[in-house]
């Protein structure tokens, strides 16, 4: 295979309606702000985008993007060196935050090179079978209330989703517990409920809550406290029967190593982004299989079924539809469970004509 050298970087910024938007116990997300990165390397265009979480980090993102893909003209279009170059690059600025999430992007996009001038799906590629993943319909049921939570519950479980997240951290534990079982007895007891805290809780209040909460059957307890007090997340797990979820706020996968030998959580999510993209989640797999610990996706869930498929403890993953309007390509789960997409790269298809419509 002859060596492709990158050639041309494009990066634009959208913001996406959310056909649901949320209100989590750590702040609300109204839209879905999205940079969108097209790498070429030998005539051969690779794509990822970046969830931003805010429209105020959209340009200072799509310029740091700008800035580092630059830097890359000309070299070799190889993920695992430009992964391990960039982490180099940026030791003394830190390879968190904006920066850590740039470099994801453009891992994913030069992942998304390789898949194609291999011919072959990104799982394949990694060495893996295409599977069929176990996935919860993660849109909507932010904090609503009960009435509102138990018919969007509802809605969600449209083509056969058997599980389903809720964001709680009302103001009271009643409350909380409230909206639980309102959504239990609208979707029945046979549906796997979620919850998600999103750090708004102390441990002392995490603990409290979990008092009410413990034996109403909750598949998982994720993030009740501050992401990045593992010990915290430990104590509240000691004191609790339902499993506790942490990772999506794990720097790369030396964050994940730190979680798990703190024993802060049951089970690991990693963001596609967060962990440090392909290159990065494939040790955070090694992790998971040495550790012996079940990983599920957060977000991107197009390529994190790739991901999932390479993963040896794979578990669940979270389906959102918030990039849907700008792809061309999708994995709306049936029968709850998701699949890779089949057509060489990592699964994303920008559409550009709605990219038109949604740029910033
Ligand atoms: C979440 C993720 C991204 C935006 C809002 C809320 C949530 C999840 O923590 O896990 O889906
Ligand atoms: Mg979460």
């Amino acid at each position: 295979m002859t060596e492709l050298k990158i050639e041309s970087i494009n990066v634009k910024s959208v913001n996406v309606p959310m056909a649901r938007p949320l209100v989590t116990g750590g702040g609300s997300v109204t839209s879905a702000p999205l940079v969108l990165i097209n790498m070429e390397a030998g005539g051969i265009e690779g794509s990822s985008y970046i969830f931003c979480y805010s429209p105020a980090a959209l340009s200072a993102m799509s310029e740091l993007v700008q800035h580092i893909a630059e830097s890359l003209k000309s070299q070799a279009a190889l993920p695992n060196e430009v992964f391990y170059a960039l982490r180099k690059r940026f030791r003394l600025l830190g390879n968190q935050g904006l920066v850590a999430m740039a470099c994801a992007g453009i891992d994913m996009a030069l992942w998304d090179i390789a898949a194609k001038n291999a011919g072959l799906p990104l799982c394949r590629l990694l060495g893996a079978e295409s599977k069929s993943l176990p996935a919860y319909n993660s849109n909507g049921l932010g904090i609503i209330g009960p009435a509102a939570a138990s018919n969007e519950a509802r809605e969600l479980l449209h083509s056969g989703f058997g599980a389903i997240k809720l964001r709680l951290g009302y103001p009271s534990a009643s409350e909380d517990l409230a909206v639980v079982k309102a959504v239990h007895e609208s979707v029945g007891n046979d549906i796997l409920l979620m919850i998600d805290y999103n750090q708004c809780l102390s441990v002392t209040d995490a603990k409290q809550r979990m008092r009410l909460l413990d034996d109403t059957g909750i598949y998982w307890l994720e993030e009740p406290t501050l992401a990045e007090d593992y010990s915290g997340h430990h104590q509240i797990r000691q004191h609790c029967k339902t499993a506790v979820q942490i990772g999506e706020n794990c720097w790369g996968p030396g964050d994940m190593k730190r979680a798990l030998d703190a024993g802060a959580c049951d089970y690991f999510m990693a963001d596609v982004a967060k962990i440090g993209g392909v290159s990065g989640w494939l040790q955070a797999a090694t992790l998971g299989e040495n550790y012996g610990i079940r990983l599920s996706s957060h977000l991107y869930p197009e390529i994190s079924a790739h991901l999932l498929s390479a993963t040896p403890t794979a578990h669940w993953l979270e389906y959102v539809d918030w990039a849907e309007p700008i792809l061309d390509s999708s994995v709306p789960p049936g029968n709850g469970m998701a699949t890779p997409s089949e057509i060489p790269g990592n699964g994303i298809v920008f559409n550009s004509k709605a990219i038109k419509k949604y740029t910033v």
